[in-house]
């Protein structure tokens, strides 16, 4: 029982909650089922985990870099505000958890685990529950089963004295979610990378599928009626066709940007927060400071390139043994590795002028909750949406739908952190699914106690059976034949 425990402890420290053991564990797990040589098996499983911590390096650089830029506008002038951002979102719940409910967050791991076999057990019935992905970002896990934890209790405060109930409903939730939002972005994903075999398991995974919708309908080609301009596709006279390079484009776009709000916040803040000196030149420093962003997504993209083939041709033999016709869900920075790298940063700057719009809304209207954009939201979320979105709807759709998740973002955020009382802690998620999907959830929890549980409920599992119904063919082909799909969707058009 003792060696269970140890092993248990040790699983869900170092694999569940570390995303590049979690997709190395998997990958080894996958090669062994194959029957893979050990030597290949040891290659691939440290491939996997050598690029996770590679995109990690990227990603955490892009946050540490940028994040306390957008974070100095709070100090600069002066605001109560609460940021939005996972990890101010996770020190909002810890801080006043106890607090506001009288329970520690010790249950948190355990509601994770719970909800993970939850995900699992509705990937392995996927014959009925049709669902196809697994999620494997623990990182984000920890920081959704914070955020969870407190909006069910809100919702729900009549569970706080009974803890298995508490829990059972949680992880159901909880779990269900992890299930069916990642599985609602197979389809764009494995259009997005020409079936390259993973779906996004993050924290947009309902703003993904709505701007893949959305982008089509606006923007779309209209069965072939419409042509499309893509990022990729704009041609540019004279001295705009170098922003046609990805890195030149993010470094001049990003240096515009930056340069502005750093600026605004002045040389004192920075050179008060150790992060320059008082000789060093500010303009070099802004310039350096910039360029970083597209020196952090070019790492990011190797990353990419090191791991995804590994894991997702490992998955293989998971689905084929464990798993059927599953695939894995990764971080949403997985992504920027295919479409149009400049979608990334476009997507990005239209979210980024939607959040600011928002802020400067709130301001005039004297909103009880100020917001203050994190980089990881306005970043990772619109960037993702905007590759999405250009990928259906080109150009247009990738500044116009992103625009538009910025705004929803800071609206979503005051109002839900606001009334639950996280903003007085100074933090929320943040991210665009939990400024949507998750508001709703605890709306109709709150005002219709169980029923609304159950409803809740009814509404996550039910989303991928109408999926299923609207091709019932294609549905699996997808992810177990991508080549089949394609010839499938193509018989169908004629
Ligand atoms: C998040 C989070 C991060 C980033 C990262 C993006 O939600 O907590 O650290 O996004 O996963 O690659």
């Amino acid at each position: 029982m003792f060696i269970l425990k140890a092993i248990w402890e040790f699983f869900a420290t170092y694999i569940l909650q570390k995303a590049p053991y979690m997709v190395g564990f998997l990958t080894l797990l996958g090669y062994c089922l194959m029957g893979k040589k050990w030597y290949d098996t040891l290659a691939g499983t440290l491939k996997a985990i050598i690029g996770m911590l590679i995109l990690n390096a990227g990603s955490g650089g892009l946050t540490s870099n940028f994040r306390p830029i957008l974070a100095g506008l709070k100090e600069r002038f002066n605001l109560t505000a609460c940021v939005i951002d996972p990890y101010y979102g996770q020190n909002a719940v810890t801080a006043g958890v106890e607090e506001v409910f009288g329970k520690g967050f010790s249950q948190a791991m355990t509601l994770l685990l719970i909800a993970f076999i939850v995900n699992i057990l509705l990937v392995r019935f996927n014959k009925i529950t049709k669902c196809r992905t697994l999620f494997t970002t623990g990182h984000v896990q920890v920081q959704q089963a914070a955020t969870a934890y407190w909006l069910i209790m809100f919702a729900l405060p009549s569970l706080l004295n009974n803890n298995v109930a508490l829990m059972v409903i949680m992880s159901v939730i909880l779990g269900a979610y992890w299930a069916v939002g990642s599985n609602l972005t197979v389809k764009p994903m494995q259009e997005l990378s020409e079936g390259a075999g993973f779906a996004i398991a993050h924290q947009q995974m309902f703003g993904i599928r709505l701007s893949y919708w959305l982008s089509d309908k606006l923007f779309g080609d209209r069965g072939g009626k419409r042509k499309v301009k893509k990022v990729g596709e704009m041609e540019m006279p004279g001295f705009f066709s170098i922003f046609n390079e990805n890195m030149v484009c993010t470094a001049i776009l990003m240096t515009a940007f930056f340069g502005v709000i750093m600026a605004i916040i002045g040389k004192p803040f920075f050179v008060e927060s150790g992060a320059t000196t008082e000789a060093e030149n500010f303009v070099f420093y802004c310039f350096n400071t910039s360029l970083q962003f597209a020196v952090y997504l070019a790492i990011l993209q190797l990353g990419v390139r090191t791991f995804v083939t590994e894991l997702t041709a490992s998955f293989q033999g998971i689905a084929d043994k464990l798993l059927p016709s599953s695939i894995p869900g990764v971080d949403c920075a997985v992504c920027f590795g295919f479409g149009d790298s400049n979608a990334v940063t476009f997507g990005f700057l239209a979210g980024l002028v939607g959040q600011i719009i928002a802020i400067l809304i709130l301001v005039v209207t004297k909103s009880p909750t100020i917001i203050i954009c994190g980089f990881v939201p306005v970043f990772f979320d619109n960037a993702t949406i905007g590759l999405v979105a250009n990928e259906k709807g080109g150009l247009k759709a990738c500044l116009v739908i992103p625009f538009l998740s910025g705004l929803i973002q800071v609206f979503g955020a005051a109002l839900i952190a606001g009334w639950v009382g996280m903003a007085q802690y100074g933090g929320y998620l943040g991210m665009f699914d939990w400024d949507t999907v998750w508001p709703a959830f605890t709306v109709i929890m709150r005002f219709l106690g169980y029923a609304g549980v159950a409803i809740v409920v009814i509404i996550l599992l039910a989303i991928p059976q109408i999926e299923y119904r609207m091709d019932p063919e294609g549905y699996f082909l997808i992810t177990e034949d991508y080549d089949a799909y394609l010839e499938h969707v193509a018989n169908k058009k004629k």
